[in-house]
């Protein structure tokens, strides 16, 4: 057997790592994963700053090249290269205004959604389950301005979504697979009972995914931790 033309470096458990997975299983491109965490020696030699995810790719037409990708969204468009179809992109003349305001989504979820809701609340909530230490009016306590930050990007990101279905409705894009894992995540903590009932119709239809359900395994929506 042939090895994967493709190898993502990163733990299941990072979301940006689960974009990326979500894409290469939704468009079928066969990869190997790497389950390492941020800033370890495999992470050093594939990232400059260590960060999670690389995609390898190892072939390119033909030829033995083994680059290395890194940046989620630099890695988006090399998949949308290699397979175009299925397309994760707005169809012209869907309601969007432009097919541009998918990226603009994209993008607040890359760079607002992560802090406003991993580093806010997801990962002190996580820390503190797992330490067991705090009460939990200790815990609400010190997640307080994190919460309020949350609540701004859950309903900036609801103001861009259509009212049903998907992010931009019918039609499936990259903007749904960047912000699915950041409210996987917040599904998996006390606070998921700020998140709205479209957003909680979302999420159960993402859920029906082949995709979705193929890269649960090792995430925090499935209760895991990261492995070393
Ligand atoms: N700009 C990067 C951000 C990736 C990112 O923040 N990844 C997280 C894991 S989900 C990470 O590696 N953090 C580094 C750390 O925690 O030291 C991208 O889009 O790929």
């Amino acid at each position: 057997m042939t090895d994967p033309p493709y190898t993502l470096i990163g733990t299941a458990f990072s979301t940006f790592t689960r974009t990326i997975a979500l894409g290469l299983q939704y468009k079928k491109l066969k990869y190997s994963q790497i389950a390492t965490k941020p800033q370890t020696r495999i992470a050093q030699e594939a990232h400059p700053f260590a960060y999670l995810p690389t995609l390898i790719i190892h072939e390119i037409d033909g030829k033995k090249v083994n680059v290395k990708l890194r940046e989620s969204q630099a890695i988006v468009r090399f998949i949308d290269r290699v397979a175009p179809e299925p397309s994760l992109h707005v169809q012209v003349g869907s309601d969007a205004v432009m097919p541009e305001k998918m990226w603009e989504f994209v993008s607040f979820a890359a760079s607002y959604g992560f802090p406003m809701i991993e580093h806010t609340v997801v990962k002190p909530r996580v820390k503190a389950l797992d330490e067991g230490v705090l009460s939990e009016a200790e815990v609400q306590d010190q997640i307080k301005a994190g919460v309020v930050e949350l609540e701004r990007y859950l309903a900036v990101a609801e103001s861009l979504m259509a009212p049903d279905g998907f992010v931009f409705g019918e039609q499936l894009t990259w903007a749904d697979f960047f912000l699915f894992p950041l409210l996987a995540d917040l599904r998996a903590v006390p606070e998921w009972r700020l998140v709205s009932d479209r957003l909680k119709r979302w999420a159960a239809q993402m859920d029906t995914l082949d995709a979705v359900k193929a890269t649960a395994e090792g995430t925090l929506s499935v209760g895991a931790r990261p492995l070393d």
